[in-house]
């Protein structure tokens, strides 16, 4: 079959046609005014990027190259006797923009594998970081380190022409792709134990590899969620923290892995990605103190207390969704099939039937609904994956896959280094004095 690198070179110069007819039709228009407040207000809702992977809609949610959630899950080729999508088909798409055949997919779980490798210092790295060092240190580090071995830091010292940085990155985005489960197994064993990690096996695909480094691959259910889990968080449009980190990063031209490792430590952040480890805090939190089965008016004065207090209700709340988020959705479904009778499910479930209320009561967040990071571990938790200061690496292995796909499309398009105006509020004061 067609290979993924060869079908992107056959649509590369279309899409820069495509481009620049778009630039020579629309691009002196304005896209509405851009008020103060958005200088000072995290840049909230201002038009400012191109990412091609996905675009989100505040009340549907994402859509990955125009495919909602339950498309994906039907159009994109699974595993034998799987049912839910291989994230190496959702890879394909967000590239290409098209549904790739099941032997596409195959060859991109081969070629995956055939790169799993990881260098004997980055191995060393990783041993050598104190089981105290939060997993998304340790991963950062590690993927920052695969600069090392760079197609596209060596090209460019070598003088490769613009036109041709996509290839290097191509190389460099497979790499970094298929590299992030041994770094990842490597980190969950060194610091939660487990033995010495498996070798990854080329018959099988990327989700089974990973799930085997963990110490899940005899589970074909804990497979499913992992197959489901890197798809529905691969991507969520280019403003996040840790894509538009990713974006941003490069744009300087640096490679993939030093973008890659700077979009990781946004997504260590509790308000992004670390939402799901606080999740389960919360949960464990609000368990021990009120039981495993509390009463609604226990959950509610839970909820009450942790406001009350100063602190986010996490997992709940986006900056640009405005309903429930279709990730939440997509793993409620999985858990109603596979585990609906397991108590921390229904405890999550029952929070989701209390806190849009309060949070709409207490009247200040934009978004009262459940995000990605409301039901993500308590799913992990169920098969036994409970240490949770480990979930955030799992978004981190998911979250490359969208981040890739947009920096090979820059570097094939030619986005020029970003470098947006600051002001100064005297600058502010000055501007707007007699307006
Ligand atoms: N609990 C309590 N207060 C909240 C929440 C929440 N879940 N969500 C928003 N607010 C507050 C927010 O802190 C802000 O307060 P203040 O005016 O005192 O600064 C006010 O409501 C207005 O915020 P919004 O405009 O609704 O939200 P914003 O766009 O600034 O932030 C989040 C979005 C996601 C950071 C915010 O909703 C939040 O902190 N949620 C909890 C953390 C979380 O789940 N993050 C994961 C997001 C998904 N991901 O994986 O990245
Ligand atoms: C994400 O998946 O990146 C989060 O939902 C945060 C966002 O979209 O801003």
């Amino acid at each position: 079959p067609v290979s993924l690198k060869e079908r992107l070179a056959e649509l590369i110069p279309a899409e820069i046609e495509n481009v620049k007819a778009t630039r020579a039709a629309h691009g002196k228009k304005s896209f509405g005014p851009v008020i103060v407040d958005q200088l000072y207000g995290g840049m909230r809702s201002l038009p400012a990027l191109i990412w091609d992977g996905s675009v989100l809609d505040a009340e549907e949610g994402i859509r990955f190259r125009g495919k909602t959630i339950p498309d994906i899950q039907k159009a994109l080729p699974k595993a034998p006797g799987g049912q839910e999508p291989l994230p190496e088909g959702l890879f394909w798409l967000l590239v290409t923009g098209e549904i790739p055949t099941q032997e596409q997919v195959i060859q991109l779980s081969k070629d995956w594998a055939a790169r799993a490798a990881i260098p004997e210092f980055v191995e060393e790295l990783l041993d050598r970081c104190p089981p105290t060092l939060h997993p998304m240190s340790q991963f950062s580090l590690a993927v920052t380190a695969l600069n090392h071995d760079s197609a596209f830091a060596k090209a460019y010292q070598e003088g490769v022409s613009k036109k041709d940085y996509w290839g290097p990155v191509f190389e460099d985005s497979m790499d970094l792709i298929a590299k992030l489960p041994n770094i990842a197994g490597r980190i969950y064993r060194n610091v939660y134990g487990g033995g010495k990690l498996p070798a990854i096996d080329a018959s099988k695909d990327y989700s089974w590899n990973l799930a085997n480094l963990l110490g899940f691959g005899e589970n074909p259910a804990f497979v499913e969620l992992l197959r489901l889990y890197i798809t529905i968080h691969s991507d969520h449009e280019g403003g996040n923290v840790s894509a538009h980190t990713g974006k941003l990063v490069a744009s300087a031209l640096s490679d993939p892995f030093l973008s890659y490792g700077a979009a990781l430590n946004g997504l260590a952040g509790p308000l992004h990605g670390l939402a799901n480890q606080e999740v389960l805090l919360w949960l464990r939190k609000m368990q021990a103190k009120i039981g495993e089965e509390p009463t609604d008016e226990a959950v509610k004065e839970y909820i009450w207390s942790t406001l009350k207090s100063g602190q986010v209700v996490p997992g709940y709340g986006h900056a640009v969704l405005r309903k429930t988020d279709p990730r939440y959705t997509a793993q409620r479904e999985f858990a109603l099939k596979h585990l609906p009778d397991d108590k921390m499910f229904k405890l999550v479930g029952q929070i989701y039937n209390l806190v849009p209320n309060i949070l709409l009561e207490a009247g200040k967040a934009k978004n009262p609904w459940p995000n990605v990071d409301a039901h993500s571990g308590v799913l992990l938790t169920h098969y036994g994956l409970d240490q949770m200061q480990y979930y955030t690496v799992l978004f981190g292995v998911s979250r490359a896959f969208g981040v890739a796909a947009q920096l090979i499309w820059d570097r094939a398009l030619g986005a020029p280094l970003e470098r947006p105006k600051s002001y100064s509020t005297a600058a502010i004061q000055k501007i707007f004095k007699d307006k």
